[in-house]
C-alpha cells in the first residue's frame, strides 16, 4: 500500500516488495510490512491482508519447489516471457548470452545447450524473461515451455528453417518473431533479397548478428512490442515516480492498478492524479475507471 501514514520503515519494505522479481526475493520484505504495520484497531484489516498474502506467498514458494510441472526445470513464470526455438548453431546462446545476464556456453559445436537456459532481459526500466530451449530436433527439446511462452522468437540462419520450425508449432497462439542471425556472413545484396522475401511472406521479422550487433536494438523494442503491454509508473505524493513501471494490459484502469498494488487498495484511494500519456494536462484527477496508457504516472492519495 502506498499509505502516506505508514512509517518509513513500513515504505521502505513496501518499496523493495513491489520491485522484487521474484516470489523468493518478496518474502523478506513482507516480513518486514508485517513488523511495521501498525497494530492497532483501524489497521486490522491490512494486517489480516498482508498476513493473507504471507501464507499464499509460502504456499506458492512450497508448491513451485514440489512440483516443477510447467516445465522440466519449474521455471517461474513473470509477466513478460519469451522462448527462443530454433535449430542447432543458430546463435541462442550467443543471443541469449548478448541480451541477458545469463552466461551460457557458446560453441562451434552442435548440441551445446540440453537444458533450457533463463537469463533476464532490461528493456526501459521493466524485465523480460527469456529462455534459450534446446535445440528443436533434439530429444532435449523442451515443448511445456514453448507452450506456455508469450512470445516465441524463431531463430534462423537460412530460409528453409522457418517452415520445418512452424510446423513443429501447433500448440501455441503466442506470437512469433523471426529472428534472422548471423547476417555479418552475407553480402548487402543478399541481405536486401533475404529482406524483401521475409516481407512478402508477411513475417514480422528483425535481421541481426550477434557478432556485429546490427539488429539489436530493434530485435528488442521488437520483443517488448509483442507482449502488447503498459508501463505504468506509480508515485507517492511529494516523492519521485517508481523506478520500475508495473506491466498491465493496454487500456487497464486506475482500480486495476490500485489492485496490483494490493488487493483491497482500491477503496482505500481517496485521489488520484496522473501524468503522462492519457492525462489532459499534468497531475488531471481522474477517477478509478480511468484508462491508462504506456508510460503514464499515477499518483495516489489514501483515505
Ligand atoms: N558469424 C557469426 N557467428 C555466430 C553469430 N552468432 C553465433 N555465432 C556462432 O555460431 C556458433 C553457435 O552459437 P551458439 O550460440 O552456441 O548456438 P546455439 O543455437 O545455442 O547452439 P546449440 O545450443 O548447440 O544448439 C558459435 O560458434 C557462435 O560463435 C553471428 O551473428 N555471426
Ligand atoms: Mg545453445
Amino acid at each position: 500500500m502506498a499509505s502516506t501514514n505508514q512509517s518509513p520503515a513500513y515504505q521502505k519494505a513496501q518499496g523493495k516488495f513491489l520491485l522484487a522479481l521474484t516470489d523468493k526475493d518478496r518474502i523478506e520484505p513482507l516480513e518486514e510490512m508485517i513488523k511495521e504495520c501498525p497494530k492497532h484497531k483501524s489497521s486490522e484489516n491490512m494486517l489480516a491482508n498482508l498476513k493473507t498474502r504471507y501464507k499464499k506467498l509460502k504456499e506458492r514458494i512450497e508448491k513451485s519447489k514440489k512440483s516443477g510441472k510447467s516445465t522440466k526445470i519449474g521455471i517461474k513464470k513473470e509477466a513478460m516471457q519469451a522462448a527462443f526455438i530454433g535449430f542447432t548453431n543458430t546463435g541462442k546462446s550467443s543471443l541469449l548470452k548478448l541480451l541477458t545476464n545469463a552466461n551460457p556456453i557458446v560453441s562451434e559445436r552442435t548440441l551445446s545447450t540440453t537444458t533450457p537456459l533463463i537469463g533476464m532481459m532490461n528493456y526501459s526500466d521493466t524485465s523480460i524473461q527469456l529462455i534459450e530451449v534446446p535445440t528443436i530436433d533434439s530429444q532435449y527439446y523442451d515443448k511445456g515451455i514453448v507452450n506456455t511462452a508469450d512470445t516465441i522468437l524463431i531463430l534462423v540462419t537460412k530460409l528453409e528453417q522457418i517452415n520445418k520450425i512452424r510446423e513443429k508449432l501447433t500448440k501455441t497462439n503466442a506470437k512469433r518473431l523471426i529472428i534472422f542471425n548471423k547476417i555479418d556472413l552475407l553480402t548487402e545484396n543478399e541481405k536486401r533479397k533475404l529482406t524483401a522475401t521475409l516481407r512478402s511472406k508477411k513475417h514480422n521479422f528483425v535481421l541481426i548478428s550477434t557478432k556485429t550487433k546490427e539488429g539489436i536494438d530493434e530485435l528488442k523494442n521488437k520483443i517488448f512490442k509483442s507482449f502488447d503491454k503498459i508501463r505504468v509508473y506509480t508515485k507517492e505524493p511529494g516523492k519521485e515516480k517508481s523506478k520500475r513501471p508495473i506491466i498491465l494490459e493496454p487500456n487497464s484502469t486506475i482500480k486495476e492498478v490500485a489492485e496490483k498494488i494490493l488487493k483491497g487498495f482500491s477503496s482505500k484511494v481517496k485521489e488520484t492524479k496522473i501524468w503522462g500519456p492519457s492525462s489532459k494536462f499534468s497531475g488531471q484527477k481522474v477517477g478509478l475507471n480511468h484508462k491508462l496508457k504506456d508510460m503514464d504516472v499515477v499518483e495516489f492519495k489514501t483515505k
